[in-house]
């Protein structure tokens, strides 16, 4: 049986038109040199698109054409009929091959001799001219199938003039904004290429096949991401061995802080994983970390921000039976509230020092032993899991949404009205029971967490 090749396409046009662009974003490789500097792609390179080793379709980013006019009066100085006309091309190539007079072309047209299908791009913010139509011809002379991409760099439209210039030259003219991706977008423009060639068609189509799977399999690869981040965060405990008779401040200070950057790295860290996930490996980003200490995390409106208000967070701990008179009192001490004072009452029974009352009480072990350690954790702060969840979910719809062909830094801004997004009452109801769970300090069983992570991927669903 013939083994069946993938889908290969050379990118190609006049100098700066988003070539490099529009590779970086369908290749999904962020690694595309892109540049606003004219002549930025100096030699032709390959992107493959790999999912679990295999490619599923390879792009060549191209130098834009420089002499085109001078190489086609070099082809049409060959008068040939048309089934020749290839030849000539290869001719072209051989007899350039070392002078650098023509290195863009040669470049350009190698990979399309070598059987890539042709995508020409132009940009449309820029009036249309004849001198393009060097650089169609030269590529109906290769006699590969062709369509023509219409980006817009800038404000200005010129499209209906675009369109019917090209349409003299390519069967297929798709506009498409490589700033700007989504899984429709590029599932069509896959589309397209798949009508290019009828031999193309069933490869193409089952790159298309391919793609959405590895879509999918992002997107279930984040959510369990997110959901070890939770489990970690929460059930999350840090121990401090301490030699004299009682800790100092100190000491408990030192593990408090300790506990905080551990939790800021488990969201960083997961931030990291999906960023990977994504392919986005050489993210600038600014975002601020976890923290704790101004109204951020813990005030009355970072909780409603979540749809959680404290009285909220009070019952949900209540009927579930998940927290102890001394939790209830961790979360809301230092506010008066209509159960504080039975609560209180309890708690000063329980003896617990209150060090990082906000979070989790520091509990002291082995006092009549040899060790005798300091114990933080697990998180029994209601509203922390959906701070966390909710700027975790935010971070990879922003990572999954961005196209590769970026270079900009990217800025995290959650608005309050995100949560409006993913949380309702019954998502909340539900993650509650396993936030419970992880707060026990219970092992989880894979069944448990395969539910949980459910849920997440069923958010994430929404979300993108
Ligand atoms: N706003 C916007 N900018 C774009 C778009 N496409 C490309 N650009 C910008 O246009 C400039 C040129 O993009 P490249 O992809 O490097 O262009 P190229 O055709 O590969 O250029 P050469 O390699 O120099 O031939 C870069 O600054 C891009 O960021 C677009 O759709 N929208
Ligand atoms: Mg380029």
């Amino acid at each position: 049986m013939e083994e069946m090749t993938h889908p290969k396409f050379a990118v190609v046009g006049h100098p700066n038109k988003g070539k490099s662009a529009i590779v970086s974003s369908l290749a999904l490789d962020d690694s595309v040199q892109i540049s606003d500097t004219p002549g930025t792609t100096t030699v032709k390179r390959s992107f493959p698109l790999k999912v679990d080793g295999k490619v599923i379709y390879e792009l060549f980013d191209t130098p834009g054409f420089q002499r085109a006019r001078r190489a086609l009066e070099w082809l049409e100085g060959h008068d040939v009929s048309a089934d020749k006309k290839y030849e000539v091309v290869n001719a072209f190539i051989h007899t350039f091959k070392e002078d650098p007079k023509f290195n863009d072309e040669i470049e350009l047209l190698e990979p399309i001799m070598e059987g890539a299908g042709i995508i020409y791009v132009v940009d449309a913010s820029k009036p249309y001219g004849e001198e393009y139509e060097a650089e169609m011809e030269i590529l109906r002379w290769t006699g590969q199938p062709s369509m023509a991409l219409i980006n817009h760099i800038d404000e200005d439209d010129y499209t209906a003039e675009w369109k019917r210039a090209l349409g003299h030259y390519f069967k297929i003219v798709r506009t498409y904004n490589p700033m700007d991706v989504s899984l429709e977008q590029h599932l069509s423009i896959l589309e397209s290429m798949a009508q290019l060639k009828e031999e193309w068609t069933a490869p193409v189509k089952a790159s298309m096949d391919f793609f959405q799977h590895y879509y999918d399999a992002m997107l279930h690869q984040s959510s369990e991401a997110i959901s070890q981040a939770l489990q970690s965060a929460i059930s999350l405990t840090e121990t401090l061995y301490f030699e004299s008779d009682n800790a100092t401040e100190a000491q408990k200070k030192q593990l408090e802080t300790h506990y905080k950057n551990s939790l800021r790295a488990i969201e960083s860290d997961t931030q990291k994983s999906i960023e990977s996930i994504w392919k986005h490996e050489h993210l600038e980003k600014n975002q601020n970390p976890l923290s704790f200490d101004d109204m951020d995390l813990f005030s009355e409106a970072s909780a409603s921000l979540f749809g959680l208000t404290r009285k909220e967070l009070l019952m949900t701990g209540v009927s579930s039976g998940a927290v102890t008179g001394a939790g209830i009192d961790l979360l809301f001490a230092g506010h008066t509230f209509f159960l504080g004072g039975a609560i209180g009452a309890v708690a000063g029974g329980v003896g617990a020092y209150f060090a990082f009352n906000e979070l989790s009480e520091i509990k002291v072990f082995g006092k009549t032993l040899g060790s005798k350690y300091l114990e933080i954790g697990p998180m029994e702060n209601r509203n922390f899991p959906y701070i966390l969840l909710g700027r975790l979910l935010y971070h990879t719809s922003v990572i999954a949404k961005r196209s590769h062909a970026k270079r900009d830094k990217v800025v995290f801004e959650m608005q309050s009205s995100f949560k409006e997004k993913w949380l309702d009452d019954s998502l909340k109801k539900e993650l509650e029971k396993y936030h419970k769970k992880f707060r026990s300090g219970k092992a989880v069983d894979a069944e448990e967490m395969k539910v949980y992570d459910t849920l997440i991927y069923g958010t994430l669903q929404k979300l993108l």
